[in-house]
Order: C-alpha cells, then structure tokens, then sequence
C-alpha cells in the first residue's frame, strides 16, 4: 500500500524528519512518502498558521488522490483540515494528534500532553475534547520550545524531558503525549529517561491508517463526508474550484 504523510508547514527539515519516523514503523509492504505543501507556514503555531496551512494541505491531499493514494496522516499536532482532507480523499486520513491521544488512552487511565509553546494549549485541549479524550487528557503543559527550534536547540532533549517529568508530576497521568511532530525522534530518549510511556503521533497515525488500509476500511463517503459539492472559488483559491 501507498500512504502519503503531509507536513502542514513548509519545513523540508522537518519533512525529512517525519519521514523517518514514519518509515521506522511501517510493515514490509507499506511504502510511505512524506510531503509539505508548496504555500503555507514554515511553522504552525498560532490559529493563524493553521488557518492558512489548511490550502496547502488540501493541495497535497489532491495531489495524492491522483497519483493513487491509498491512505493519509496529517503530520501536525492542531490536524489541521482534517475533516476537509476526509471528504477529499477516498482512503482513511487520519491526524496525529487524534491516534497519538487514541494511542494512549490503550496505556492507562490518563495521559498528559507536552506541546510546543503555551498558546497552542487551547488547541490540544479542544482537540482531546472534540475526540472524546477530554476525561483521559490530565493536561496539557508547554516546554517553550518554538516548532523550528525543536532541531537546532542543542537543549530540546533535557527541555522536553523536564516539562513531561513536570507533567507526569501535576496531572498524575500514566503516559505522555509529545504534542508536535517534530517530537517525534524524542520518544524513546523521553521514554528511558521517565520510565513511562511516550507516544509520538506521527507513529501512532502511521500505524492507524496501515490498520485501517489492511482491514479494507475507508472513511465515511456519504452524508457529511461526501465530496464536498462543485461550486467556483474566486481568486487566490480559484484553483480549489471543484467542478
Ligand atoms: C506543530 C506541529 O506538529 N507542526 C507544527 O508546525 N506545529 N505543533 C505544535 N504544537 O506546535
């Protein structure tokens, strides 16, 4: 099977890196490609880099629709689109954020989540109550490391680990959520150093849409899923027309 991991923001670096870890889990015969859209945000971290992330994400989604996808992760902790990209694609498309807190809702009763900076709390907060994980998400907690940063600062790892060990410690949760997918490397140096579960939602949605693609299941194609109905998009957007 074919799965296409979309970075919402126009990181190439980070690309790469979302890349690896999702080539690191998948079966023998999955072969995962990894893209950023060519307009967009280098990084996502307000409302505003979501909103305007969304475009360049569909475009990918589309994209992939042609060239025969058979499934799709959107590789960014807010899923941005992500019910536009279901209604788009004919395979399973599924966030990080959503299978990273399905994932750890399997290891215990309660998780924390560590994200990037503090404004992008109110967004992971919403996103565990809109998938039902509001009771099992102790909290949410920022390390204060912006998205780009996450390569270059030589202190990510201790920084990272400090904030889960601060989560663990104020939520009383069993297992933590890194909240950005340029974590993703991070989990097992977080994991050794905390003796807890960490999951990383690159992998876990990796692993989720293998699932989905392998049992036959594709998303829901009538009702509100549907294909979104033809109608003429002015200006910047004209190329999003659908006929
Ligand atoms: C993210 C992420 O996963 N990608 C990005 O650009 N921003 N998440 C975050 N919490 O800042």
């Amino acid at each position: 099977m074919e799965l296409l991991v979309v970075n919402p923001n126009t990181s190439g670096a980070m690309t790469a890196l979302v890349e690896r870890a999702a080539r690191a889990v998948a079966g023998p015969g999955t072969r995962v490609r990894a893209v950023h859209p060519a307009m967009g945000p280098a990084s996502i971290e307000s409302h505003y880099d979501e909103a305007l992330s969304v475009p360049g994400v569909l475009a990918e989604v589309a994209a992939g629709e042609r060239a025969g996808v058979d499934g799709y992760v959107l590789a960014c902790f807010g899923d941005p689109g992500l019910d536009a990209a279901r209604e788009v694609a004919a395979g399973p498309v599924v966030g990080i954020a959503e299978a990273a807190m399905r994932s750890a809702m399997y290891l215990g009763r309660g998780f924390s989540v560590v994200t990037t900076l503090a404004r992008t709390v109110g967004r992971a907060r919403d996103l565990a109550a809109h998938y039902g994980a509001g009771r099992a998400c102790l909290g949410v907690h920022a390390c204060g490391i912006p998205v780009l940063e996450l390569e270059s600062d030589p202190d990510a790892v201790k920084k990272v680990v400090a904030a889960c060990a601060a989560a663990l410690e104020a939520d009383g949760s069993d297992a933590v959520v890194l909240g950005c997918a340029g974590m993703a490397e991070l989990c097992p140096a977080v994991s050794a150093e905390l003796g807890v579960p960490v999951v990383d939602g690159v992998q876990a949605a990796v692993l989720a849409v293998q699932s989905l693609v392998t049992m036959g299941l594709r998303g829901a194609a009538r009702g509100e899923f549907a294909a979104p109905p033809p109608k003429p998009y002015a200006g910047l957007l004209a190329e999003f027309s659908r006929e």
